[in-house]
């Protein structure tokens, strides 16, 4: 720190005294370097994103003041993936510019809207559990908890979804190639991270690691303000780079290639999320992007302690530690590590420490989903950790020994040493924390009944529940405006600040005036989407039939194939007879597979293809369309979401950890149609058994049938409109006569359909056609639509935070 007396910067330098106005020109011109009459709308928005920034630097740095001053207790939530979506918009609205922004703009003959479409969406995350982390971001800072969230800033980021003759095809997503504007480097800002190498014990009896490896994770800052701007949080990303400096004297010798190498490899590690693991190179890639965040994270939160503190053993007092799923469950041996390793202190003490700092948070139930790592892996590059972890899982057989005779710890511990020897991470992780939490009331049942049962009993005040819960700011103020603004000059502005204040909304369900204008506001929405669709995909969609959604990643609990199935048996029961009176439906799906998921990407070829037969064909033109966008994301949910009558939330009973996307979607005022799932469940008991369509089987069925033995192909015969359409699949009317394309579908439905789609088709097909008959009574189904906005108020992530802050963290 340099030693100045200019405590305090002249007022004249406070951006709030400039118009903001002002100051995108300044930045358009002195930052961006682009005169106004050649500036194109990303520029515009480059200047409009700095403007802002710089609005939040004094926010920011005030919170930092106060959090030391405070001596505040700090929360660190580490997670691989944090799914943000575009942040200006984010950012104006909660520092109140959104009007003087839109001023500015329209006074120069612009838009804001297409500026704010001109930000790139960070490719950040692939699902439920970032996007979580990104509501956790927004909520935190508005609750004020000292929060910081800690990840990697992938170059590439998931991949850009395309299709090619209806596949899935992957590119490279490149969302940095014009520069990120929020984003302050902090070159200072350096951890080294090793691997592989070898452990001796010295003279003292001391065990020193030489590393093999050593790359550098060096930090960039993106500043989160909360609600009107109050407190803002810090999202610190690690970038690799190699330790080494270029080979000069190689690149010389003209071996440019090799004089590169050790810079290539390094940065290899921040260049994709979850690159392909079905390689051996592809799962150490993995592992070390894993230890890499862990560790660069851990270092730097020890060193911000240390800088005011010097007893190590107060760090559970003044720090919590939130592994976002078992991803950063190297955590727990890497701090043992770090405090006995690099600061001297005993073992047994150290690990109290760690378990006293950190949690874990479970997102699910899937054996193959939980992460387990080959013990000659984690030998090869972390050896100094698995003797850690060994030590860790002796001191917990101890801890079990003494107080269950009998009991054997083996099955628990993180070390299963069959099948070649693996490391279990999440029971590593539950053995380290203090804390593990499910997602869902459900879901955390489920835990201490399946995955952590021998676990939970030995340990049965450690698991809690904390139900998931999303920002009202995005997913409702900035992607529903049109709703946003009927409500708040229906019962004010507070909702925004406290989502509770939704139910207020109650009383108007009964009221015509008010039903009409929320239908109004619905329509408008479902008109933007129509647009959007038809720019994607070319397909024209009538905003006046039933728009009827599902919006996830692509996996077989989540049952795709099933929706599917069922459009193409009303596409069936149509075509036999289009004059019986159908309700108009457009049938909407978008989401990505996993790159290795051959049977994911099936299904999106099978819907591709259904969808080119159904919406060609003359007979239901008017009464079915069948749209497959492309590349879901973020942006593309704040469209989808708002314009949605009914959401599809079909997982299998007892699969879906949770779900937020149902949440959405019921707070924008849409139906769900779902399963006794995740927070379905919870949603059910908020909005009313009359206002939401649930079917299937439950939990406890399911998991008898998947334990029984089911005989799927009976079920199916038994089903004459699913074996119509299994027929029709597999006979080739889909796929242009081919009977090969679509057998991996076919013969997994017929013969094994674990996810028992074959016995919840019949219930689903009946609950839809129940759907189709309330959607003609647009008056009972506003009532109802209004009665979900209105009774979603506790699934804000503000009430989330909360819970976690009082339960786990001990942080307000
Ligand atoms: C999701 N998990 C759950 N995992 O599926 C969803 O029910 C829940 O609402 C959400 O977390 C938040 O709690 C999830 O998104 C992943 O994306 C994994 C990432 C690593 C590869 C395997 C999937």
């Amino acid at each position: 720190m340099t030693d100045t007396k200019l405590e305090k910067l002249p007022e004249s330098l406070d951006p709030k005294n400039v118009p903001l106005g002002e100051a995108v020109l300044r930045h358009l011109v002195y930052s961006v370097g682009k005169d106004a009459s050649h500036a194109v709308r990303r520029d515009w928005c480059a200047a409009l994103s700095l403007a802002v920034r710089d609005r939040m630097v004094d926010g920011w740095m005030d919170t930092t003041r106060r959090i030391y001053k405070e001596k505040a207790k700090r929360v660190y939530y580490l997670s691989m993936e944090f799914m943000i979506g575009r942040l200006l918009e984010d950012a104006i609205s909660n520092m109140g510019l959104t009007a003087e922004a839109k001023g500015f703009f329209s006074e120069h003959g612009l838009d804001l809207q297409e500026i704010l479409e001109a930000e790139p969406d960070p490719a950040l995350g692939n699902g439920g559990l970032g996007r979580l982390a990104a509501c956790f971001l927004d909520s935190m800072a508005t609750v004020g908890v000292a929060g910081m969230g800690y990840g990697i800033r992938y170059e590439h980021g998931i991949f850009r979804q395309s299709f090619q003759d209806g596949w899935q095809l992957e590119e490279p997503e490149d969302w940095l190639i014009f520069g990120n504007n929020w984003e302050f480097h902090r070159p200072e800002v350096s951890y080294p991270i090793s691997f592989g190498g070898s452990v001796q014990q010295d003279a003292q009896g001391k065990m020193v690691w030489t590393p093999s490896e050593r790359i550098l994770a060096g930090a960039f800052d993106t500043p989160i303000a909360g609600w009107q701007g109050k407190h803002v949080n810090t999202l610190r990303l690690w970038s690799a780079r190699s330790a080494e400096t270029l080979n000069l004297h190689q690149f010389n010798q003209g071996e440019f290639m090799a004089a590169s190498r050790q810079q290539v490899l390094a940065e290899s590690i921040t260049k994709v999320l979850y690159p392909g693991d079905h390689t051996a190179e592809g799962r150490e890639l993995r592992l070390k992007q894993e230890v890499f965040f862990t560790s660069a994270s851990l270092q730097d939160l020890l060193h911000r302690f240390l800088l005011d503190n010097k007893d190590l053993t107060a760090l559970p007092k003044h720090v919590a530690i939130q592994l976002n799923d078992t991803h950063p469950a190297i955590a727990v041996p890497e701090l043992v590590r770090l405090l006995v390793d690099e600061h001297d202190m005993e073992f047994v003490q150290s690990f109290e420490i760690a378990r006293g700092c950190l949690n874990y948070t479970n997102h699910t139930l899937l054996p193959e989903a939980l992460e387990k790592w080959p013990l000659e892996l984690i030998e090869r590059c972390l050896p100094r950790h698995l003797q850690i972890i060994r030590e860790i899982d002796n001191l917990f057989a101890a801890e079990i020994r003494a107080k269950f005779e009998g009991k054997d710890p083996a099955p628990m511990q993180a070390i299963d040493p069959h099948h070649g020897g693996w490391v279990r991470m999440g029971n590593l992780a539950f053995i380290g924390a203090k804390r593990v939490n499910g997602v869902s009331a459900l879901h955390t049942e489920l835990m201490k009944q399946t995955v952590f049962k021998d676990l939970h009993e030995v340990y049965p005040d450690r698991i809690l529940n904390q139900t998931n819960g999303i920002t009202p700011r995005r997913w409702l103020k900035e992607c529903n405006p049109g709703l946003a603004e009927l409500i708040t000059e229906t019962i004010g502005e507070d909702w925004v600040g406290d989502l509770s204040h939704i139910s207020e909304l109650v009383p108007y369900a009964e009221d015509k005036a008010f039903r009409d204008k929320f239908k109004a506001v619905k329509l408008e929405n479902k008109k933007r989407l129509a647009a959007y669709i038809q720019s994607e995909v070319g397909i024209k969609v009538d905003p006046t039939a039933l728009f009827d959604i599902q919006i996830k990643r692509i996996h077989e609990y989540k049952r795709q194939l099933m929706n599917a199935l069922e459009t193409m048996a009303l596409y069936n029961a149509m075509k036999a007879d289009p004059k019986a009176g159908w309700q108009p439906r457009v049938k909407i799906f978008a989401g990505k597979a996993a790159p290795s998921y051959t049977l994911a990407k099936l299904i999106i070829k099978l819907i591709n293809d259904a969808a080119k037969v159904i919406n060609n064909d003359p007979d239901v033109d008017g009464l079915l369309k069948l749209v497959f966008l492309p590349n879901y994301n973020v942006s593309a949910a704040e469209i989808l979401i708002p314009g949605a009558d009914l959401s599809e939330q079909i997982s299998t009973a007892g699969f879906e950890a949770s779900g937020t996307g149902n949440m959405k979607f019921a707070l924008n005022g849409a139906l769900t149609v779902g399963t006794l799932d995740g927070a379905n469940v919870e949603i059910k008991e908020h909005v009313g058994d009359d206002n939401i369509f649930i079917f299937g089987l439950e939990a406890d069925e399911v998991a008898a049938r998947q334990h029984g033995g089911c005989q799927p192909w009976v079920t199916v015969a038994e089903t004459p409109r699913l074996q119509e359409v299994v027929t029709q699949i597999s006979s080739g009317f889909y796929s242009n006569g081919d009977t090969e394309r679509f057998k991996g579908i076919v013969d997994n439905v017929l013969a094994h359909d674990y996810f028992q789609v074959t016995p919840d088709f019949q219930a689903y097909w009946d609950i839809q056609r129940k759907i189709d008959g309330e959607f003609k009574d647009q008056d009972t189904w506003q009532r109802m639509a209004v009665l979900n906005t209105a009774n979603m108020g506790w699934f804000s992530a503000d009430r989330t935070i909360r819970g976690y802050a009082n339960d786990i963290w001990k942080a307000l």
